[in-house]
């Protein structure tokens, strides 16, 4: 059979087996629109909503995607012509060995062809909630306060140019105003990104930026805006031409932008939305009032854990992160890091055994079909470590707790910034402050502190801490003398 090139015209060509919308796509209202469709959000959201629209065929909610940034281009060169659908395969243990086609995203806009049709669609009486994935360094925090900053220069172009802004929160912050002008209600914005206390960041930014624009705009907001905190989680790795191949040959669906995925998905939001919301609990996710516990508990170890695979098994030359699991110094390496260094200054949650979520994660990460890319684990570590790791460091620096592996993560990170694996091999890893930090890195040799003195990642605190500078050197002159492997098998396992 020929492939079908995705696209509601071709919908009913498609493989028998191969599970589509069982709803009207036509009929949905564009009541969500959110901003940042990558991988992740299409693997998530997307799929949640679609269940539900699956289940109840409640009509009174659909996506249109926003892309604001330049690389979002190829989101749209992709999706538009395919009406918005696009493919989801779940890959690993309990997957569904089929394609399904996701149709809850009905309309794709991207900013750099008309600012206007953005505002004017987030400022439509029909959006009811606007919702996140722009990453963990889109929300402009300062590392250790976590407080907004407001000197970085799309945040100062959006207050000086707010009809003409260019980052998402300039946007959310006209459309807010043109809704409170037109006498319409806020609409809610959701942040669904890696970090904790995702709302109340959100919250506390639109705050402060309404607040230099118009105080009265301010004070609306904060009475009826809603800013829900919420905990999003479903490995999902970058989407390769191997893939897209996969999904051709394999099944017949010719789709520019396939998303590759793992079984497991979860999904827990603060119930606080302010103009209705998708009937999200019937579709498996958890609506609660304290999203916090189950925030900190996944940044710290999944995300954390990630990244502390991600960095060493660079070292060691590695490309995916199941490859580096299969590995038993670097397997054990992480089960330590969890177990003695992030648990102890964790709080549970009644009802999570911690121990098994664990050993959960450890399955997920070893997961063989997913091949999730160590580079995707690697980049931005700029924005990531201060949100995943760094709070554990701290907590542990206060109590005179273990801080050992985590150091030797930081050092990790140090060295692969520096351009050179362990086999000589050069690495480069995405960052928007990449420069900076190679130049420190390389600057320092096997001195850390030109790298931890770097205030937008480490704060001024850290820096000062002897124990910390001093475990940090002592990880990186290993490193450099004898490498990630033996490195590892001095510290012996959990
Ligand atoms: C990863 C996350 O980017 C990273 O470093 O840890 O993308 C992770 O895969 C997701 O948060 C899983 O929910």
């Amino acid at each position: 059979m020929p492939p079908v090139r995705l696209s509601n015209a071709t919908l009913h060509a498609l493989p028998s087996q191969v599970r589509r919308p069982a709803y009207d796509r036509s009929g949905l209202s564009p009541a969500i629109v959110h901003i940042g469709v990558g991988a992740f959000h299409r693997a998530h959201q997307a799929v949640y909503l679609d269940d539900l629209l699956d289940t109840c065929a409640d009509g009174a909610w659909g996506i249109v995607g926003v892309g604001l940034l330049p690389h979002d281009l190829k989101m749209r060169d992709a999706l538009v012509p395919q009406d918005g659908l696009y493919a989801v395969i779940e890959r690993g243990p309990g997957a569904d060995p089929q394609p399904r086609i996701i149709g809850a995203l009905t309309r794709v806009l991207y900013a750099p062809d008309g600012a206007e049709a953005v505002l004017e669609t987030l400022a439509s009486p029909e959006t009811r909630v606007v919702s996140l994935t722009i990453t963990e360094g889109g929300y402009y925090l300062d590392p250790k306060s976590g407080a907004p900053v407001l000197d970085h220069p799309d945040i100062v172009h959006d207050l000086a140019h707010p009809s003409r802004p260019v980052g998402t929160f300039g946007y959310l912050l006209e459309a807010l105003a043109r809704r409170r002008d037109r006498g319409l209600d806020p609409f809610t914005v959701q942040s669904c990104d890696n970090v904790q206390g995702n709302g109340d960041v959100t919250r506390r930014l639109m705050l402060a930026l309404a607040e230099k624009r118009d105080p009265g705009l301010r004070d609306w907001i904060e009475a009826k805006g809603a800013f829900p905190n919420s905990m999003v989680d479903r490995i999902t790795p970058a989407t390769t031409d191997a893939d897209r191949a996969m999904v051709r040959d394999a099944h017949a669906i010719e789709d520019a932008w396939p998303v590759m995925t793992e079984p497991f998905r979860q999904w827990v939001i603060e119930d606080a939305f302010c103009a209705g919301r998708p009937a999200w609990e019937r579709v498996g996710v958890q609506m609660t009032r304290d999203v916090r516990p189950y925030e900190t508990i996944k940044l710290r170890l999944l995300n954390a854990g990630h990244s502390a695979i991600g960095y060493l098994g660079l070292l060691a030359g590695f490309g995916h992160i199941h490859e580096v699991m299969t590995d038993d110094l670097f397997r054990r390496f992480v089960i330590g890091f969890m177990d003695e260094e992030v648990t102890p200054v964790l709080k549970g949650v009644p009802g999570i055994d911690l121990a098994g979520y664990k050993r959960t994660l450890v399955d997920r990460f070893s997961n063989p079909e997913i091949r999730d890319q160590v580079a995707r684990i690697c980049m931005d570590g700029s924005s990531k470590l201060p949100k995943f790791i760094l709070p554990t460091l701290r907590e542990q620096l206060a109590a005179g707790g273990p801080t050992g592996r985590i150091c030797l993560v930081i050092a990790a990170w140090c060295r692969a910034m520096a351009g050179v694996d362990d086999g000589g091999t050069a690495v480069r890893i995405g960052d928007p402050i990449a420069g900076l930090l190679t130049d420190r890195a390389r600057a320092g040799g096997r001195d850390p502190s030109p790298f931890l003195g770097i205030t937008e990642v480490f704060g001024s605190d850290l820096p000062r801490s002897t124990v910390f500078v001093d475990q940090v050197r002592r990880a990186l002159a290993s490193l450099a003398d004898i490498g990630v492997r033996q490195t590892l098998a001095r510290i012996g396992g959990a």
